[in-house]
This record gives C-alpha cells, sequence and structure tokens, in this order.
C-alpha cells in the first residue's frame, strides 16, 4: 500500500497570535483548546466534531509548558502549542473517521497520554478496507515470553551473509521475515551446511534484504522523536524516562482512568539479543500498534500509518545486526 492511498491529505495553515492580554471573547466563533500536562487534565476539550471537506479552524494554547500538536496518522507537520500565545491551525480531512491528535513534544512522563480525537463525520469516495494486523491473524500471543534459546557470539554481519548465500527462497519473501524471528530463520538454516556463526550472518543478510537505507533512516527518526526517551537513543531500554517509569510510574498513573490493574515494566532493552532475536517483526508491530496494556508501553495504533509503524520494526532490529549500505 503506498503513502498516498494510506494517508489522508490535510491542509495545514499555521500562524501565532500573540495573546497580548487581549479579552479571549475575541475568538468565540472557534473555543480555545488548552494544553495541560497529563497529570493536570491533558487536552481540554479532547473531543471536536468536524466534517469532510469542511475547514476546522484551531486555536490551541498552553495553560503550563510547551506542548505540541499534530494528528496521527496523516502527513502533517506538528505545531508547538507554547503558554500564553495561541496558535492558529486550519486543518482539513478528506476522509471520514476517528482522528488521533496528541502532543509532539516532549511535555514529561505523561507526555505520551496527551491524546485526543476528531471525529469527522460525513462520506468518502473510497472507503478503505481496515487491515487487521499481523499478529492478530497469525494468533500470536504478544505478551508472551519470547526467548531464543541461542544467541551469537559475535554481531551478525549483513556483508558476510550476503557472501554466503546468495539465493534462497526465503531471502526476498516479505511474508516469511515478517511472520519469523530471526531464531526461526536461524533453524530454518539449519539444513545447510553453514556453521552458527554463518547461519546468524545470513539471518542478518535476510533482515537486511528485507528493509531499505530510506526506511531505516525513517525509522530511526520516529524512533528518536517517540522511543528514544523511553528505550534509550542507543535502545539499551535506559531512556531519561526509563528510571521515572518505574518510580513514579505508579503514581502518577492512579490519576488516570482505567490506571487499576497496571503493572509498570522497564522499557525493553532493544540491544539484548535473547528477547530481539526471538522476536518476529510481526509481534513487535503488534506491541507497537497496540502497546502495553498497562505496562507503560503506549500504543502508537492511532498515531502512526502501517508503513511508519514497519519502519520502527526495521530500525529496532538494527540493534542487533550489522547492515551494510
Ligand atoms: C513511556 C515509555 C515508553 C515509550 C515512549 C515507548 N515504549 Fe516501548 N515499551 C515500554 C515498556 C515499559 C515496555 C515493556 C513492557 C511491554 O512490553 O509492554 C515496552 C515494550 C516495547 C516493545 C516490545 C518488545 C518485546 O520484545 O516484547 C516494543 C516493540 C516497543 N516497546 C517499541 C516501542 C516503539 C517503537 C516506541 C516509539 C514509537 C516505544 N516503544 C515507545 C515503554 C515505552
Ligand atoms: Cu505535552
Amino acid at each position: 500500500m503506498n503513502r498516498s492511498e494510506f494517508l489522508s491529505r490535510i491542509f495545514v495553515i499555521t500562524g501565532i497570535i500573540l495573546a497580548i492580554g487581549a479579552p479571549l471573547v475575541f475568538w468565540t466563533r472557534t473555543p480555545l483548546i488548552h494544553a495541560r500536562m497529563a497529570e493536570n487534565g491533558g487536552w481540554n476539550p479532547d473531543i471536536i466534531q468536524a466534517e469532510v471537506g469542511q475547514p476546522l479552524d484551531l486555536k490551541l494554547t498552553s495553560d503550563d509548558v510547551v506542548h505540541g500538536f499534530a494528528v496521527g496518522q496523516m502527513d502533517m507537520q506538528s505545531v508547538d502549542v507554547l503558554p500564553g500565545k495561541v496558535t492558529d491551525l486550519t486543518l482539513i480531512f478528506d476522509k471520514p473517521g476517528i482522528y488521533t491528535f496528541f502532543c509532539t513534544r516532549w511535555c514529561g512522563l505523561n507526555h505520551w497520554r496527551m491524546r485526543g480525537t476528531i471525529e469527522v463525520s460525513g462520506s468518502s469516495a473510497d472507503p478503505e478496507p481496515a487491515s487487521i494486523p499481523m499478529y492478530v491473524t497469525l494468533d500470536l500471543d504478544i505478551d508472551a515470553p519470547h526467548e531464543s534459546p541461542v544467541v551469537p557470539q559475535q554481531i551478525p554481519s549483513a556483508i558476510r551473509g550476503q557472501e554466503l548465500i546468495t539465493n534462497s527462497p526465503i531471502l526476498q519473501s516479505p511474508d516469511y521475515y515478517r511472520s519469523h524471528s530471526p531464531y526461526q530463520a536461524f533453524t530454518d538454516l539449519s539444513h545447510t551446511t553453514l556453521a552458527e556463526p554463518q547461519r546468524w550472518d545470513v539471518v542478518a543478510y535476510i533482515w537486511q534484504s528485507n528493509t531499505t537505507p530510506e526506511s531505516l533512516a525513517n525509522g530511526q527518526q520516529l524512533y528518536a522523536q517517540n522511543c528514544a526517551a523511553c528505550h534509550g537513543e542507543n535502545g539499551a531500554g535506559d531512556g531519561v524516562f526509563a528510571d521515572d517509569l518505574a518510580a513514579s510510574g505508579e503514581a502518577s498513573m492512579q490519576t488516570m482512568t482505567g490506571a487499576d490493574n497496571m503493572m509498570m515494566q522497564s522499557p525493553v532493552d532493544f540491544t539484548n539479543p535473547t528477547r530481539m532475536l526471538g522476536a518476529s517483526p510481526a509481534l513487535l508491530q503488534g506491541k507497537i500498534l497496540r502497546g502495553g496494556m498497562g505496562t507503560g508501553m503506549p500504543m502508537w495504533g492511532s498515531i502512526f500509518t502501517e508503513e511508519q509503524i514497519w519502519d520502527l520494526v526495521a530500525y529496532i532490529y538494527s540493534f542487533q545486526f550489522k547492515y551494510h549500505y
């Protein structure tokens, strides 16, 4: 599915008007949307109605720190929402549906909870069939442990792997790649005459064959913006919020609705081969789409497009393999 088919087009006109003490009655036509850190209430209002094809004028301001505003699954530039200022934004939706808007600035531990919805009514010329995530069709339990029983002695190298194998049916099969963990691919290569370290190199090559430099660069950028604060810049699970997550997570969660029975966990260490070589792309995609349901791992399904999530998955594996482009 290509990007332009997947994304609804959006037209964004932005501008910032200084609210120099001017009475806000001036803007009665469009109510002002207030942004606050999630623990202080998040967006208010957090449900906005709109109609297909009709410009939706938004006025945004912050009551505390700098926040950002963007709409998920859209090709839009995020805008800053500043304290004491009003940001004007006009959106036009060309497809009906429930859209998620979210904060794009790391404003605190609960930054990612700053979300709201835009309900767009009307009809669309070409309704899109909802796509069922792979973890559902494969009947994967994405919460079950998925450890790789063996791990390589050194980081597998796609360069060496490419020299070892040039044609194999599993090399260029996106379906194979998405539904198998690196460990399963390693096992499937046991019929070859290759020694174990070489089989791992071939696995690295298979993983590299199923991504592109563009996809990895895209994944890296999305990762830096949205994931590194917890999972760490280098994937080691040591982001700036990692400690806070465990320590203050529980306390701050209690003020949130639906926060009962939560089991906060530490962000996953993507450099850990035992864990990551036992995970298939479908499993990682499922976790990113759905989130951890109370573990502290946010759900991103309404924020990113399918393509963006595969880019993130590809990038996560780059902590395990040496690629060459
Ligand atoms: C607020 C902290 C936080 C942020 C931000 C966050 N994560 Fe996580 N993530 C976690 C925690 C905690 C876990 C472990 C619990 C779980 O698996 O549900 C986790 C688990 C995961 C897993 C499961 C890995 C496995 O082996 O099961 C994946 C994949 C993942 N995160 C990807 C991402 C991506 C991609 C992003 C950014 C788009 C992201 N995370 C942002 C906290 C976070
Ligand atoms: Cu924010």
